[in-house]
């Protein structure tokens, strides 16, 4: 599928901020990629669909998370996390895409994973480093970026979890196993 393509069924779920984010994790993602020896087409086709299912009813996201038996913990930590691995599901349904690497990066794009491959944490990153974000700390996590991968997602999930317990938020396990996998690499 090429990129045309690939935005235009992706434009179709979209809000017109969604899509523009969407256009600015594309572009990061590519540069990772191209920085750190990754497939550009796998990043780019990753990067276009990773937020495929944002705009999905809870109660779908839900349904689909049962129904294809995945990990039921998924329901405990807040909606929020639902679209990652429900987006994997959805674009392997309804638009085709079959590159596990590229399903793998779709789904864990949110709260990564421990031993996360190379595209995995490229799209992870690019989600957080697009232009379009403004969170607190993030010029520090581009500036890692340019050297050194996992450091820069090791910043970013530093920076997510402080955020969600600011918020007295729950932190799901996998994104804690993400940070300590991260660590493990570094050292
Ligand atoms: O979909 P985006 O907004 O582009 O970004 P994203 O897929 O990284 O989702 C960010 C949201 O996910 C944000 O509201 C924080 C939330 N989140 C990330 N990790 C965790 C989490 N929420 C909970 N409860 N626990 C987590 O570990
Ligand atoms: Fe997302
Ligand atoms: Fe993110
Ligand atoms: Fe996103």
């Amino acid at each position: 599928m090429d990129r045309e393509e690939a935005l235009e069924i992706v434009k179709a779920q979209l809000t017109e901020h969604r899509y523009i984010h969407t256009l600015g994790v594309m572009e990061t993602a590519i540069e990772l990629a191209d920085r750190y020896g990754a497939s550009k087409e796998k990043a780019e086709l990753a990067a276009i669909f990773h937020d495929y299912a944002k705009f999905r009813s809870k109660d779908e996201m839900r349904e689909i998370v049962m129904q294809q038996g995945m990990p039921e913990s998924l329901l405990h930590y807040g909606t929020e996390l639902l679209h990652a691995p429900v987006g994997a599901y959805l674009v392997k349904e309804e638009a085709g895409i079959e590159d596990l690497e590229v399903l793998e990066a779709i789904a864990n794009h949110t709260t990564g994973r421990a031993a996360m491959g190379t595209l995995e944490k490229i799209i992870f990153l690019a989600d957080y480093i697009e232009p379009g974000r403004i969170f607190p700390g993030v010029d520090e996590v581009r500036q890692l970026a340019k050297g050194n991968l996992n450091l820069a997602c090791i910043q970013a999930l530093k920076n997510t979890v402080g955020f969600l317990m600011k918020q007295n938020q729950l932190i799901y396990p996998e994104t804690i196993y993400t940070y300590n996998s991260l660590l493990a690499e570094v050292n």
